[in-house]
């Protein structure tokens, strides 16, 4: 797990929009087509959704403290989405008091280890691992014009892999993984049994158009392993993509710091 730093979102608002067409030329829709696709939400619900619902943004202080921009970006994404929101002027708990004196449907809150989005109606708790997961197996099914019965790498049986491999299995993938932790690729397949357990990543690689890398490890896809079909969505933070290749490579690698994850866990939390 990657704890963000100032130097990774400071530029994530400017780039908003570029990101949206950037998203549009890859996957055929935007960030909101995305997190709609993942979550399986109607579009005549979501333009009701984004004139009702409130969303906060609570600023949390412990561990490492506050990372400055984090909550600002958060809400800059929520709002591109169409949706109103706003960074509690207190934090902590008395941002969460403040939160729902506002009368906020959705409270957006993260410390070192979790992000969460919290319906304050219907109780739900959505994990911005899963969601991150979900998110861009979705854009994955959307690049492939679906996804069903595809081959699928999928690199990380962590929070975010776990998300993935359950969007994609829902839409009918052939989902092989491989985590340098074996015990978590067998963890994952008591949940999906269809899943291929990969031991040696390099060999593989070149065989699959389709990767997901769901882990934090830089440079785990090395270029001598791609092949000129390859898809990668890669949610990772920093990209796992050897940086000789990540420019050749980039109109077929869709990353991003925050975008999909947060809009996938609104929509998920509506
Ligand atoms: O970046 C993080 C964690 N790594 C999230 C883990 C998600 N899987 N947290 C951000 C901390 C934000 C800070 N507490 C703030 O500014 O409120």
């Amino acid at each position: 797990m990657t704890l963000l730093k100032e130097k990774d979102i400071c530029e994530v608002s400017k780039n908003l929009m570029s990101y949206n067409k950037e998203l549009i030329t890859k996957t055929g829709t935007d960030l909101a087509g995305i997190a709609l696709h993942a979550t399986g939400i109607y579009e005549k619900y979501y333009n009701s959704y984004k004139v009702n619902s409130h969303i906060a943004v609570v600023p949390v202080s412990c561990g490492d403290g506050v990372i400055n921009g984090f909550c600002e970006t958060i809400k800059d994404i929520i709002n591109i989405l169409g949706f109103s929101s706003y960074v509690t002027s207190e934090k902590d708990i008395s941002g969460i008091e403040e939160a729902y004196q506002r009368m906020a449907d959705v409270i957006f809150i993260a410390d070192d280890e979790k992000f969460i989005a919290l319906n304050t109606l219907s109780r739900k708790v959505v994990d911005n691992g899963d969601a991150t997961g979900r998110g861009y197996a979705a854009a994955l099914d959307l690049v492939a014009g679906g996804i069903r019965d595809k081959e699928v790498l999928l690199i990380g049986a962590g929070p975010v892999g776990i998300g993935a491999a359950a969007f994609l299995d829902m839409k009918g993938a052939k989902i092989s993984v491989y985590d340098i932790d074996k015990e978590k690729a067998k963890s994952l397949k008591k949940h999906i049994e269809n899943i291929k357990i990969v031991k040696e990543l390099d060999k593989v690689l070149p065989n699959f158009d389709f990767v997901l890398d769901a882990t934090p490890a830089a440079g785990i896809i090395k270029e001598t392993a791609v092949n000129e079909r390859m898809i990668i969505a890669a949610p990772g933070i920093p990209l796992g993509i050897e940086s000789t290749c990540v420019e050749s490579l980039s109109h077929r690698i869709i990353h991003d710091v925050l975008e999909i994850g947060v809009a996938t866990m609104l929509f998920h939390a509506l």
